[in-house]
């Protein structure tokens, strides 16, 4: 299929391009399940009147999530939850203007009663794919299939590193 016949189920929105360098593992992550995603930078500070614009058009446009990744004072996330009924997940950048990100998790996570912003760890843009994916798996069974297939391999991956575990000896190891 060409990319024009896609039409974006997750977007992903950057307060800057700056978070690419993060966000480009969420971007890798949806490319692995097949789920068709936008990517572009709008800033709340920079570009209020495009990120207003966004928000409210993106439900018609089809996108079921938002992903919103935003550093230091972190308002993106909270301002596109403020007008959008799609559930918005937020990443906190530990960006360069930020206080080693504290500052952007803090700002995402403490949103007021009514506008819930559901926040991932500080660059934590993988699990914001993952928790993407799994909203849309709940009435689509294809992409729940390949929710289940990357959790087994994440165990196997275990499974396999304790299989290499039992070959390291220990005078007083006991398994
Ligand atoms: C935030 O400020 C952006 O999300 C980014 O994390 C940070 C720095 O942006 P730039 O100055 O690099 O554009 O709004």
């Amino acid at each position: 299929m060409s990319k024009s016949n896609l039409k974006p189920r997750v977007s992903i929105i950057m307060g800057s391009t700056s978070d690419f360098g993060v966000m480009r593992k969420a971007a890798e992550f949806l490319d692995e399940l097949e789920v068709p995603f936008e990517i572009n930078a709008l800033s709340a500070h920079r570009t209020p009147e495009l990120v207003a614009e966004f928000a409210r058009t993106a439900e018609e446009r089809g996108v079921q999530v938002i992903i919103a990744a935003a550093g230091g004072a972190a308002h993106l996330p909270g301002v596109i939850a403020a007008q959008t009924v799609l559930p918005v997940i937020g990443v906190p950048i530990r960006s360069s203007n930020s206080v080693v990100g504290l500052d952007s998790i803090l700002s995402i996570l403490q949103m007021p009663s009514g506008i819930p912003v559901a926040t991932v760890a500080i660059d934590g843009s993988t699990n914001a794919a993952i928790l993407a994916c799994e909203m849309i798996a709940l009435a689509d069974p294809a992409i729940r299939a390949k929710v289940h297939a990357y959790k087994n391999q994440l165990a196997e991956k275990i499974e396999k590193a304790n299989r290499d575990l039992a070959s390291e000896e220990f005078k007083f190891r006991c398994n």
